[in-house]
């Protein structure tokens, strides 16, 4: 790891120094502005100060492209392939409970479809529980208790809502959540959608600074769109460009990628998001995550009090599983769902009545 200091005279010049310098996978460590000159503190030219590192021991691009990936060893592959069958094995044992007499009686073809469709199999249980079998149903077409289960599934997926857009005020959201999970390019789609297709006056604030190629990133979308965007490296500066652009009807905040489990990370953020309440928080989440681990990142990620969920990649997703158990636990409100990669066409307002289809996808 080589770390190194740059001082500038403003945060943009300290940037292209670290981009010259350490290139463009340098990861910002600290900022801090001083004085310098004057009289006591008093008087002095404002600079900033920027402590920058990159992985010395990183192979160039082209190194990287040839590089052998060796297998684990031998322990952790074990050790990955026992928690594998152990994962397995709690599968199949919540699924012969469901099946035992106590629970009545065998599960049917239905609830087979959800758990197939990943609803964990104690809801998929629930889902169908009181639903009367299909045969006992006489002179009625078979979709009937299909209907019934997408009308149970439906009143749980009800509370979907996008960015309401007020002509007058100016709306702020931010998008906070996982590393890769697409928040960036979640903002391009929806900053095109609201500047370009409905005229709305739009910009951006990225307040990700900690690699220096994602500034570059949403700079070049908001370039692309031609609307305004600015970088912001601590709470104050939020509240400073957000006053700055209070004229616009909406501001889009793009934030780094967090691990749920670093709880430093996660306060830095809530300390951000703290700066105005009226900010509307969505956590995007990748349809592709297992369920357990989107139960951690929602939990972990509550610090900063999300107001909606934001589900991306369903492309990618062999279900939307995940979506409907969580949602089963948090009746959280579902803002957009996002299909592909291409900005702006990949996005959609989540729908239930679509999301109910795709569980019951055969
Ligand atoms: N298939 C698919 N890929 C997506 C979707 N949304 C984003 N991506 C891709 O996911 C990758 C990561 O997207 P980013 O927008 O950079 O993700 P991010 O959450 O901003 O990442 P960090 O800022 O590093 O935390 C890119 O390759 C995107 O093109 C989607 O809906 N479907
Ligand atoms: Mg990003």
């Amino acid at each position: 790891m080589k770390v190194k200091l740059f001082t500038a005279q403003n945060m943009a010049e300290a940037m292209t120094q670290v981009k010259q310098d350490l290139g463009r996978d340098a990861v910002i460590l600290h900022t801090r502005r001083f004085k310098k000159g004057g009289v006591m503190g008093f008087f002095g030219k404002e600079m900033v100060e920027v402590m920058a590192a990159v992985d010395s021991t990183a192979a160039p691009v082209a190194e990287k492209k040839m590089q052998i990936v060796l297998p684990p060893a031998a322990d952790d592959t074990q050790l990955t392939a026992l928690q594998l069958e152990m994962s397995n094995m709690r599968k199949i044992m919540e699924q012969m409970l469901y099946q035992l007499p106590e629970h009545g009686k065998q599960s049917s073809p239905l609830q087979d479809l959800l758990i197939k469709n990943d609803i964990e199999p104690l809801i998929a249980a629930k889902l169908v529980k009181g639903l009367p079998e299909e045969q006992s149903i006489a002179g009625s077409d078979q979709g009937t208790v299909r209907k019934l289960l997408f009308e149970r599934i439906v009143d749980y997926l009800q509370k979907t809502s996008g960015i309401d857009i007020s002509p007058t005020g100016c709306k702020t959201v931010a998008l906070i959540g996982p590393t890769g999970v697409g928040k960036t390019t979640t903002i391009a789609k929806l900053a095109a959608n609201f500047a370009l297709k409905e005229g709305h006056k739009v910009a951006l604030i990225t307040a990700d600074t900690y690699r220096i190629a994602a500034v570059e990133q949403l700079k070049t979308y908001g370039d692309i769109i031609g609307i305004p965007i600015e970088t912001v490296y601590s709470p104050d500066e939020l509240k400073e460009a957000m006053c700055r652009h209070n004229d616009k009807n909406l501001v889009l905040i793009d934030t780094a990628g967090r691990s749920p489990s670093n709880y430093y990370q996660l306060a830095e953020l809530q300390a951000l998001l703290a700066v105005d309440p009226s900010i509307e928080t969505h956590l995007v989440l990748s349809t592709a995550t297992k369920y357990r681990d989107a139960l951690e990142i929602v939990n972990k990620f509550s610090v900063c009090s999300p107001q909606k969920l934001l589900f991306t990649k369903v492309d990618e997703a062999s279900s939307v599983g995940t979506i409907f158990n969580l949602l089963y636990h948090f009746p959280a409100t579902v803002s957009y769902v996002t299909t592909g990669q291409s900005v702006p066409d990949d996005i959609e307002l989540a729908s239930s009545t679509k999301l109910a289809n795709m569980i019951l996808r055969e």
